[in-house]
């Protein structure tokens, strides 16, 4: 058996690879969370406690870190500032968890000789024009286009530094756009979803024809395990599951799904800088690693999505005001 310390394991895909963890591995888990307004508790407490444990704490402290990678046989890192919007209006908690927090956790892997895996997203590539057939693979360069994305780029070039000048034990792992349960509510999805239960027409950012590649949370956690047990030291595999859509397409089936007429949205200002098309090549992370997506078939993970938002309203219910009304400050 091992030891697992997840960073970032009470927010929204972290915790869906906790309970990953739980039912596939006989690993031990510490999460390491902050506990920041995207974690939620709920996540991960009916977890059995002999398997799982939470420490509140900060990835950017050395003197929280340190211990916790003393003792752990991996490390996978997931926890960030995750939200563009946000990263837009205030940048500085995103440097400090996005790099110097993971800053933080190499020098304590690097000490430790622990075998690390940092989670980042496609964002890092930038984007694609609506018209460009090609998709972003390992090889692509990288240029980030938002705070957010500008933090997990450094931090992916941190990661790969340490690879090369300290032999660090390390992987990287680039997906993108995730939906499913537990997710938080100013992002797309669930904010559209809570809108329409609250009898709020959706808002779509500008003219809504912006491409993003959805794929179920729970094969990005599938990913990340495999990439884990069986990637090679110092790779970075791409995770994606050929899930392109644009968001009035998005848009239109939550309005379908939820019995509403599907043009029922507002069209909003749009997001400064906002990326046109993210889209990825996994061949990488399925030739050489053997990994499949489960979720194929987008509309039914949608269906079950919806059904879990409108089950939990007891769990985003005392966020929405708040998180409405940073939206309407922004005429969004
Ligand atoms: P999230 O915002 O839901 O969760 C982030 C978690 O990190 C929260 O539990 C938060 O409390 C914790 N955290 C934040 N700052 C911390 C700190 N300083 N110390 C300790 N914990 C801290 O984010 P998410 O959507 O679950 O994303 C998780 C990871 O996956 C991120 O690294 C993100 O860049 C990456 N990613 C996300 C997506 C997506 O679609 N959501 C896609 C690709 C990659
Ligand atoms: O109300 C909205 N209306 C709207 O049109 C919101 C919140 C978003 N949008 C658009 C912006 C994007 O084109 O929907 C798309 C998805 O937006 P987000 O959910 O904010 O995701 P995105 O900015 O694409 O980033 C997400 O995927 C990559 C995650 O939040 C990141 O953490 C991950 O790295």
């Amino acid at each position: 058996m091992h030891r697992i310390l997840v960073t970032g394991g009470a927010g929204f895909i972290g915790s869906n690879f906790v309970h990953h963890l739980v039912r596939q591995t006989d690993h031990h888990v510490t999460v390491l969370d902050k506990m920041t307004y995207a974690a939620s508790r709920e996540a991960i407490d009916e977890l059995p406690a002999d398997r799982v444990e939470l420490v509140v704490g900060d990835i950017a402290e050395a003197e929280t870190v340190n211990p916790l990678v003393a003792r752990a046989d991996a490390v996978v890192h997931f926890a960030a500032e995750s939200h563009n919007d946000n990263s837009l209006h205030d940048p500085s908690p995103f440097i400090r968890t996005n790099l110097i927090g993971t800053f933080t956790i190499l020098e304590a892997v690097r000490q430790h000789g622990t075998r690390l895996h940092h989670v980042s997203t496609d964002e890092v590539y930038g984007d694609l024009d609506l018209a460009d057939p090609k998709r972003f693979t390992e090889d692509t360069p990288y240029n980030p286009s938002s705070p957010y994305s500008a933090s997990k780029a450094g931090s992916d070039h941190l990661v790969r530094a340490w690879v090369r000048s300290f032999g660090l034990r390390a992987t990287v792992s680039n997906c993108s756009n995730n939906y499913g349960p537990w997710q938080h509510i100013e992002k797309f999805i669930p904010r559209q979803i809570t809108n329409v239960l609250d009898g709020i027409r959706p808002r779509v950012y500008g003219d809504g024809l912006n491409v993003r590649d959805w794929i179920h949370a729970d094969d990005h956690s599938s990913a990340v395990l495999r990439i884990l047990e069986q990637g090679e030291i110092g790779e970075t595999y791409l995770i994606g599951a050929d899930g392109e859509k644009n968001n009035l397409e998005v848009v239109r089936l939550i309005l379908k799904l939820m019995g509403r007429p599907e043009d029922a949205y507002d069209q909003v200002s749009d997001r400064a800088g906002h990326d046109r098309r993210y889209a990825i090549e996994s061949g990488k992370l399925r030739h050489e690693l053997g990994w499949t997506p489960q979720f194929q078939d987008f509309e039914q993970g949608l269906a079950e999505v919806i059904e879990w938002y409108r089950s939990r309203e007891d769990w985003w219910r005392p966020h929405k005001d708040a998180t409405e009304q940073k939206y309407a400050a922004k005429g969004q």
